[in-house]
């Protein structure tokens, strides 16, 4: 019997895929005058020299932004979606599930659950006004979205009171006529009756113009499923034990004092959070009720079984003293593996937040390496700790002070990149941890501290 066996991929591949690249790869290589929607909005055009840093356009309030949306192709009609209503919530979940994005052979598909958007997209503050989608009149059928929610930026210590746009979906009998533009329009119309300006947004395709670009990184904990599903090829001579036995981890976790974030932990974390991301030139700054819910999720999320949690937070407390000196944090975002006749799901973590006290170690000239190697150890913890959600590869990006451990800790580099923007806000360039070759930057490392979903 012929078993319906998905097509080899390398984990390069699958990489690539998850930065959302490989779809609109043709499309990169436009110019400026190419690019018919961006080239009439406020951001940066390529090779702009910037000048100073600060907003593009300044000069309108909400009174000049129309109450109205703009025109919706005939048969189709605007909606707010209501996310706390789980019909609502459900069809949102199946748009993503079916049409956000897939490899070509249709062999695995991210795995979005309504217990992912109750996390990303309903923070503190968050507003139903900007989860917009479209339907078809006739059957009310969701075939578009894209939602924002807002956060506070801080780019080279200028707050700029902003949103994140993020999942943008069309359907799939709906792309290429020119609705993105119109969705984009219509999320940026009403944030700007918000009196809010400015957004960050991140996407593997090349817009004008990227402030900032990572590269995708990948540590295989599970090769030997990765290999089964047709994710990781076997390298020429080398045996499928002698690559378990490379990515194998201990059972247990080696720092004193670890342990998972409690509630009561929150200004302890926040304190940490901020002090630590301020070394970086493009941060979010939270307070305490977006600390929790970043680190904690809501009720809900913190009441999951274990295997089913969204967001995972532990901490290193000094147990002489009480004090948190690190925490790390990393999300789940599962595929759906198709046809294949032993797995259903591929479990995937991605790298959150991090930060340690070792960081503010001033009076030491080598502090870089005494960071790097406090960093080896609590990500090194992190990867182990992961096993226990069923994660079968550990994604990280080359953001943050993540280049001091990814080689160490034996994560991959792909061949995926992930650019981010900023609306209505001209940067200078921020480092997003690799070089002109691509390769991890060991000397500026990133600028980058912000982590988007
Ligand atoms: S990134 C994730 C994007 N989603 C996917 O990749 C899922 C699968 N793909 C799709 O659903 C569609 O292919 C999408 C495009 C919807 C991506 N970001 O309608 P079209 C430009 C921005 O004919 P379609 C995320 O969610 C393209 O260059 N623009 O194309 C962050 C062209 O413009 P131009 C994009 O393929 C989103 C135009 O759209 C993207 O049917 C941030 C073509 O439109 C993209 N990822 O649909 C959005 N892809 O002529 C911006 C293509 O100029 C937010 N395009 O080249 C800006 C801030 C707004 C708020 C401001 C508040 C102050």
């Amino acid at each position: 019997m012929a078993d319906k066996q998905p097509s080899k991929k390398t984990i390069e591949d699958l990489l690539k895929m998850l930065a959302m690249g490989e779809e609109l790869s043709q499309k990169q290589k436009k110019e400026m005058s190419d690019y018919k929607f961006w080239k009439t909005q406020p951001v940066s055009k390529f090779d702009e020299t910037v000048k100073e840093e600060g907003p593009i356009d300044q000069s309108r309030t909400p009174d000049d932004i129309p109450d109205e949306p703009l025109p919706m192709l005939k048969d189709f009609e605007w909606v707010t979606m209501d996310l706390e209503i789980p019909e609502e919530m459900d069809q949102v979940y199946k748009l993503l599930h079916e049409h956000y994005v897939e490899d070509q052979d249709e062999t695995f598909r991210f795995d979005y659950s309504a217990k992912f958007f109750e996390w990303a997209l309903k923070p503190p503050g968050w507003k139903k006004d900007w989860h917009v989608g479209v339907r078809v009149k006739s059957t009310g059928k969701l075939v578009a979205f894209i939602s924002g929610i807002p956060t506070l930026l801080n780019v080279r210590s200028k707050d700029i009171n902003s949103v994140e746009i993020n999942f943008l979906c069309i359907h799939k009998k709906l792309r290429d006529k020119r609705l993105a533009p119109v969705l984009i329009k219509e999320i940026t119309r009403r944030v700007n009756k918000q009196n809010i300006w400015q957004a960050l947004y991140s996407a593997g395709v090349i817009l004008p113009s990227p402030v900032a670009t990572c590269r995708y990184t990948h540590r295989p904990l599970n090769w030997e499923k990765l290999h089964d599903v047709g994710f990781s090829t076997l390298p020429p001579n080398v045996t499928k034990a002698q690559m378990v036995a490379k990515y194998a981890l201990p059972s247990t976790t080696k720092t004193k004092g670890l342990r998972k974030m409690k509630i009561e932990d929150v200004d302890q974390v926040l304190e940490l959070y901020t002090k630590y991301q301020a070394r970086f030139d493009m941060i979010q700054v939270f307070d305490k009720d977006e600390c929790l819910h970043w680190f904690m999720g809501n009720q809900s999320q913190q009441d999951l079984p274990e295997d089913e949690k969204v967001i995972v937070t532990y901490v290193v407390e000094d147990e002489s003293t009480g004090k948190i000196t690190d925490f790390f944090s990393f999300y789940m975002l599962p595929f759906s593996v198709l046809n294949n006749p032993n797995h259903d799901k591929l479990g995937i973590a991605y790298l959150y937040y991090y930060a340690t006290d070792v960081a503010f170690n001033n009076d030491d000239d080598d502090n870089d390496s005494k960071l790097q190697k406090r960093l080896d150890s609590l990500i090194n913890d992190a990867l182990i700790l992961s096993k226990n959600y069923k994660v079968d590869v550990f994604n990280a990006v080359t953001s943050q002070d993540n280049v001091l451990f990814l080689k160490d800790l034996k994560f991959g580099p792909g061949d995926g990149f992930l650019n981010f923007y900023l609306f209505n806000y001209k940067a200078f360039p921020i480092n997003g941890g690799i070089d002109k070759n691509k390769e991890y930057d060991m000397v500026n490392k990133s600028g980058v501290g912000v982590v988007m979903l």
